[in-house]
């Protein structure tokens, strides 16, 4: 097949779905063609034939006060899509990609049928979709798209009934590649970043409230008179500044580390003693399925499609948002307890290996292609 993928091409969970689908797809042998205003980061990283990246140029005509990305987005779909004989666009978060890819659609129908499939991954429909200026556009949008997926089945429902969409929504669950995300022996990094063998908590995130990265450090202060331990932060945004202030404040600084923005995450991943993602609102949670697959407990709270990939009391423990205590209090007891932890461990691992491996998921996306081409 032909394909189109839009994504954005920055750190986000959705972007890095987007770009290792396409990079699968096009070891399969389809053709990908990446539509976005930069080279998505993962992609920078090594050739892959049967890739080819189309980016969209942004003019700065004085008029226009606002950059007008969604047009333009539009205007090279329609580009890509005719000179390249695309089969399908993909689009990857809702706003504002299925509505340009919808205007591509209608632009392009004298000529030729392009079918558009539209992957909502989270705040596209439970936080900035729902915002007044933008959800009727988001709900318009779904529905106009030749095919939905979406990346839990909370995330399903809550499309459903937040947008009132009568609409089929395929649920495609978010993948990993389990050859590169895996346990690896002890790396010189652990040294570093725990040099009398403390104990190591992680979480990556981008940093913005709806993370609650403040409750990590709170956990920490929690347990930190308690076993020697330190929390390894990766990831830099918003809350980054709060988080260095609260943990001045809490007088933990020095069991803080702050990496900011990372690219060798296996490495980091394999440091680490346990994954926590406190989150707000979370649609699946990538981050921690690749603590998952690296055999790391992950300690969540208990919003969106976390339950659906951590299993309480086997892969990790679950919590209700906010609960600093028990979360403190589950650290401490995988974090004392070496059987149990080695348990733990492995069922994340066997979890991330036998539910979301990249190829159990991939031939999902292109039974859906084929499903969706077949209505032509
Ligand atoms: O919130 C982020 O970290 C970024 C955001 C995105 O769209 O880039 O992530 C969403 O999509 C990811 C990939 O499908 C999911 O794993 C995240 O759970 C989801 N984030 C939220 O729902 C808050």
């Amino acid at each position: 097949m032909k394909i189109g993928i839009t994504c954005y091409p920055t750190y986000g969970g959705s972007g890095v779905v987007a770009t290792e689908l396409g990079k699968s797809l096009a070891e399969k042998g389809h053709e990908v063609h990446f539509i976005s205003y930069a080279m998505p980061f993962r992609l920078s990283h090594n050739f892959v034939s049967n890739i080819y990246f189309h980016e969209v140029e942004m003019g700065n005509y004085p008029l226009f006060e606002f950059p007008l990305y969604g047009l333009a987005l539009t205007s090279k779909m329609v580009e890509v899509a005719k000179f390249e004989n695309l089969d399908l666009l993909h689009v990857h978060y809702a706003i504002p990609h299925a509505t340009s890819a919808h205007l591509a659609k209608e632009i392009l129908a004298p000529h030729k049928d392009l079918k558009i499939i539209t992957t909502l991954h989270g705040t596209d429909i439970t936080l900035v979709g729902l915002e007044p200026s933008f959800i009727h556009l988001v709900k318009f949008s779904i529905e106009k798209s030749d095919g939905v997926t979406a990346v839990s089945r909370f995330l399903k429902e809550k499309t459903i009934t937040n947008y009132e969409i009568n609409k089929e929504i395929e649920v495609i669950p978010n993948f990993i590649d389990t050859s590169v995300f895996k346990p690896q022996a002890d790396s010189c990094l652990k040294q570093k970043l725990a040099p009398n063998g403390e104990k190591l908590l992680l979480h990556t995130s981008n940093f913005r409230p709806v993370k609650r990265v403040t409750d990590t450090i709170r956990m920490l202060k929690e347990i930190e008179d308690k076993i020697p331990v330190k929390l390894v932060l990766v990831g830099d945004g918003p809350d980054r500044s709060e988080c260095e202030r609260l943990a001045r404040e809490l007088n933990v600084m020095s069991k803080v580390v702050f990496l900011g923005k990372q690219e060798g995450l296996v490495e980091i991943l394999n440091c680490a003693d346990l994954f926590l993602i406190p989150s707000q609102s979370e649609s699946f949670g990538l981050a921690a399925l690749e603590a998952m697959a690296c055999g790391v407990p992950v300690i969540s709270s208990s919003v969106g499609g976390l339950p659906e990939l951590v299993r309480h009391n086997e892969t990790g423990y679950i919590a209700e948002i906010g609960d600093i205590d028990r979360m403190a209090r589950y650290t401490l007891d995988l974090l004392t307890n070496g059987k149990k932890y080695k348990m733990f461990s492995d069922k994340a691992r066997k979890r991330a290996h036998d539910k979301f491996r990249k190829d159990i998921i991939i031939p999902q996306y292109e039974a859906y292609y084929e499903k969706v081409l077949g209505g032509s």
